[in-house]
């Protein structure tokens, strides 16, 4: 099983998380952001990766510390947890329509860092939350665990169905991703031999 554990304190944030990626889909969030949970619940459920998330931020303040620095945390379990990456199929994509909206992620767990996020939100706010903090979530996000991420929305109108089609995108995405491929199951996915 590819499991990690991360535990990551500063002063804007406490941050536990626990994943496997060969899990289920369950999962147990509290990052203390509504809508956030919601998103991070679709990340898990879509990709069937179990994460348990809790976060004990610097809410008084805004949401900023405490999105990013889930981001992370969650990118560091999914990069200790791939360990060698052998045998991953690496490079993924999927298109996500939610009624109006179409959103498509592509990754490749390259081990290098490179973060695309492409989306027009209609409105500065989603729930409770800035949609600008998607592109700092997804930005920390890459960088953590080290990978090609481009995230876009093709075209929509509702900023629920904008956002969440773009969480479970990338769902879907690193699901494929992360699935080892049984024809190369002991092999490392380039001809570099290193990802
Ligand atoms: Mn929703």
């Amino acid at each position: 099983m590819r499991k990690a554990k991360i535990e990551r304190n500063t002063k804007e944030t406490k941050i536990k998380v626990a994943i496997n990626l060969d899990g289920t889909g369950s999962y147990k969030i509290d990052t203390g952001i509504g809508f956030f949970n919601h998103m991070i619940e679709q990340l898990s459920h879509h990709s069937l990766i179990d994460i348990e998330l809790n976060c004990q931020g610097d809410l008084h303040i805004d949401f900023h510390h405490s999105v990013e620095d889930c981001a992370i945390a969650l990118g560091q379990a999914i990069k200790e947890a791939l360990g060698d990456k052998k045998g991953i199929t690496r490079f993924a994509h999927a298109y996500i329509p939610m009624d109006e909206t179409l959103s498509r992620c592509v990754i490749d767990l390259s081990g290098r860092a490179y973060p695309v996020f492409n989306c027009d939100f209609k409105r500065d706010k989603v729930g409770e939350m800035d949609c600008e903090l998607f592109r700092e979530f997804f930005f920390a996000l890459a960088q953590s665990i080290g990978c090609n991420l481009h995230i876009e929305n093709l075209y929509g109108i509702n900023n629920h169905h904008i956002i969440e089609s773009c969480f479970k995108a990338l769902a879907k995405a690193l699901k494929q991703s992360i699935t080892i491929d049984e024809r190369q199951k002991n092999a490392i996915n380039s001809t570099k031999g290193l990802l």
